[in-house]
């Protein structure tokens, strides 16, 4: 008992340090670093059924931190019982108090060796996902400080743990002991047992609540607050204002990246491998570009969709300075949070695949990237890298951080199209004219017509685009309907692209190459 109290005391404190060193150098947590390797292992199947069992991406987050939390705390606690065990074992034949420090040694060095193990397959099974740092340091580094930070973590608990230990179970050396050892007894008296066990309560307590105070302050700034924000509804605009832009991210606090320590590398089979500071990547001839982003986990009818205006540079200027080897089959993107996603040498050439740092005039937003992310056009979002950080060329096919579960192998966005009008609560009068609209997408082939049914797809009408948009963007329309009698009518809209190919009418769900279908809305017409 004695051991797990003191052991689960030293994994608090552990804890607490491992949230403090987060927040000052955006060192990668226990629960992020084991979350992100987790997710990548979960079959995207099974991972759609585990958010609908717990109700959205935010309580799975919330779930996996308290869980890696819970067990840092339970292996402490193990821990603890292995070093008490070893120690009252040792005691029954050499009293503690003629140990140096009065501290069992060998229980110490066993605990040393557990921390070193669980160290190392820590750092075995993360590998993949250490080149963490959420301010911005390049992967290379990143790695190394992720797993320092972890061993540092391991070896911290072994003094703590003693000394949690020690105040708990205190072997007073005196006279007589020392000259007749045998003669020791075990047991200790009861009330001095009781305070020992009140002050390592109170340690316990306290840094229960300072974790909890810290953990709070994180919490005000993970994105719980704003991760599946959508973009929809009577309001929405050709260009979605930066604050409303959606969101989608698996972070549970996502990156501040400090400008000083961000690069930009290009790596790989390269003849002119290069890192780009800020400044360097800002001093490049720069494009303007506008392009509709939107979530491959978009249902038919929703607002995991924007558009803004880019500015940044061609990946393909990088890749050209640097000098891309022949073999080159793909790029891999990676971001300072670990999330990487690959795209085909192709696309990254392609003059509108972007590195981008500013978002709408402004530079990019923290959440939606700040330095610099891809801007990939035609693709689902999450191949637009956000806080990307380094750039490899490689000769053989990767996956990316989503992929891996199993999406795609398609990431091409299927054109698509949304009523925003009416909303569907309100009702409509026969007779009187209300406005139709919404936006039409057509992934990077444009959109060259929209049309309405009134009457469940029976008939269709054109409707106007107000908005046409590019190549790039998503397109505004809106149509006016009268609705000549009483009665419910079920609207559907449908859109063809700029190469004149038919919006997909079979209806598919998001996993595992994005939805498809018509959106359609039912509304209720009274006199
Ligand atoms: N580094 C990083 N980039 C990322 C993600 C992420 O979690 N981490 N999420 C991706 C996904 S799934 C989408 S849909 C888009 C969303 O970009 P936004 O939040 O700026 O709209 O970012 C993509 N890029
Ligand atoms: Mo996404």
């Amino acid at each position: 008992m004695g051991g797990a109290a003191a052991g689960v005391t030293a994994a608090l404190a552990v804890t607490l340090v491992m949230v403090v060193l987060r927040d000052a150098f955006g060192l990668a947590s226990a629960p992020e670093l084991v979350g992100d390797r987790i997710a990548s292992l979960l079959p995207v199947q099974f991972f759609l059924g585990l958010l609908s069992l717990v109700g959205g991406y935010n309580n799975l987050k919330a779930i996996g931190v308290v869980g890696v939390l819970l067990g840092g705390l339970a292996a402490g606690g193990g821990a603890g019982l292995v070093y008490a065990r070893i120690a009252e074992r040792q005691h029954a034949r050499v009293p503690l108090q003629l140990q140096p420090l009065g501290i069992s040694w060998r229980a110490a060095i066993t605990v040393t060796r557990l921390a070193l193990l669980f160290w190392l397959l820590s750092v075995a099974a993360l590998w993949f996902v250490l080149p963490t740092n959420f301010h911005g340091l390049p992967p290379g580094p990143a790695r190394w400080s992720s797993a320092l930070t972890l061993l540092g973590l391991c070896l911290g608990y072994v003094p703590l743990l003693l000394l949690a230990y020690r105040i708990l179970v205190h072997h007073e050396p005196d006279k007589e002991v020392l000259s007749q050892p045998a003669a020791l007894p075990v047991v200790r008296d009861e009330g001095v047992t009781l305070r020992r066990g009140l002050v390592l309560g109170g340690a316990a307590a306290a840094l229960t609540v300072a974790t909890g105070l810290q953990l709070r302050r994180v919490h005000s700034r993970a994105t719980f607050h704003y991760d599946g924000t959508e973009y929809r509804g009577a309001d929405v605009q050709a260009i979605t204002p930066n604050d409303r832009f959606y969101s989608v991210t698996k972070n549970i606090v996502d990156p501040t990246v400090k400008e000083g320590l961000w690069r930009l590398e290009i790596t790989g089979n390269a003849a002119r491998p290069r890192s780009y500071t800020l400044g360097e990547v800002r001093d490049l001839p720069p494009v303007t570009q506008e392009t509709t982003l939107m979530c491959i986990s978009n249902r038919v009818g929703g607002g995991l969709m924007s558009n803004a205006l880019w500015k940044g540079v061609p990946l393909a200027r990088l890749l050209e300075a640097a000098g891309a080897g022949s073999g080159v089959k793909e790029v891999v993107l990676r971001s300072v949070d670990g999330y990487t996603d690959t795209i085909s040498i192709e696309k990254a050439m392609d003059p509108a695949t972007l590195v981008a740092f500013e978002m709408n005039g402004e530079p990019l937003p923290r959440r939606h990237g700040f330095p610099a992310r891809m801007i990939v056009p035609g693709y689902f979002g999450e191949k637009s890298v956000k806080w990307v950080t380094r750039v490899e060329l490689v000769d053989t096919e990767k996956k990316g951080f989503y992929e891996q579960q199993g999406w795609g192998p398609s990431f091409i966005v299927p054109t698509r199209s949304r009523f925003d009008l009416p909303d569907p609560k309100t009702v409509l009068r026969a007779g009187a004219p209300t406005l139709l609209k919404g936006i039409a997408f057509g992934g990077d082939r444009g959109v060259s017509r929209v049309e309405v049914s009134t009457d469940g797809g029976g008939s269709w009408q054109p409707a106007r685009l107000d908005y046409p948009g590019t190549r790039l963007t998503w397109a505004l329309w809106s149509l006016e309907w009268r609705p000549p009698a009483v009665g419910e009518y079920k609207l559907l809209v449908r859109a063809v692209d700029g190469a004149g190919a038919p919006q997909v009418a079979e209806a598919r769900g998001t996993a595992p190459q994005g939805a498809t279908g018509y959106h359609r809305i039912t509304t209720q017409v009274t006199a």
